[in-house]
């Protein structure tokens, strides 16, 4: 079994976190041939994105679906909560991730110039995740994880995208602001994310992941 894609990719990186958690060695390595697009990659995984995971030469594409593939083959330790209303919210806030926080990114990508700068473009981007951090503090619950005490798939998910956003939105765009900094659930998750024995090192392994892969976009 290979994780193929880079850790730098919130989902690899969700894919890799996830198996930490349930004390599996899967280490993500590079893709086939020379990337996701390559011929080599397609033959497995034709929608051409990271992360694919190979299993005996066949294909499992999406990073949530992967995650489901690892619990189904794997559920000696469980990497979602037993309760069935706390596995839909683990799920569902790796959903709210992909559906409301995601989307955000790439539009602030585009806008880091300041001096060339859309402040319509970065207002929405700005309301989209507002809203998102709404959806997420709605659903999370007591926590402090994101459904319940220890981490599942939901943080899995969303840790690497705040650390994402960490790096390249709040510290360049003053009018978004770091929902962990402010006293509220996504500042206590956070902390819990951090102080967690293996959630802590795995951060600070995506974010020195994802500052070498903005290191080495900016010599482009
Ligand atoms: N829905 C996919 C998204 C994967 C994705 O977009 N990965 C990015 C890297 S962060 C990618 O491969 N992008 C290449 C492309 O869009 O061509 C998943 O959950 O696995």
């Amino acid at each position: 079994m290979k994780l193929l894609g880079f850790f730098a990719s919130p989902y690899v990186a969700r894919v890799e976190l996830f198996a930490r958690i349930k004390g599996l060695d899967l280490v993500s390595e590079p893709p086939l041939g020379d990337g996701i697009k390559s011929a080599e990659s397609l033959a497995l995984n034709p929608i051409g994105r990271m992360p694919s995971l190979e299993v005996d030469g066949r294909c499992v594409a999406e990073s949530t679906i992967i995650c489901d593939y690892l619990e189904d083959a794997f559920p000696q330790q469980p990497g979602l909560p037993s309760d069935p209303y706390d596995r839909a919210m683990s799920r569902l806030v790796a959903r709210i991730t992909d559906l409301y926080v995601a989307p955000q990114v790439s539009p602030l990508f585009s806008q880091m110039n300041p001096a060339a700068r859309d402040a319509a473009a970065v207002d929405a981007a700005a309301t989209g995740l507002t809203n998102a951090y709404r959806y997420l503090e709605h659903f999370m619950g007591a926590g402090p994880f994101a459904a319940g005490d220890t981490p599942t798939l939901g943080d899995c998910a969303l840790a690497p995208y705040m650390g994402m956003l960490k790096q390249v939105v709040y510290q360049n765009f003053e009018s978004i602001d770091d929902p962990t900094d402010s006293p509220g659930r996504l500042r206590d998750w956070w902390q819990a994310v951090s102080d967690d024995p293996i959630l802590g090192p795995g951060m600070q392994d995506y974010e020195t992941a994802f500052a070498e892969f903005m290191k080495m976009m900016a010599k482009r």
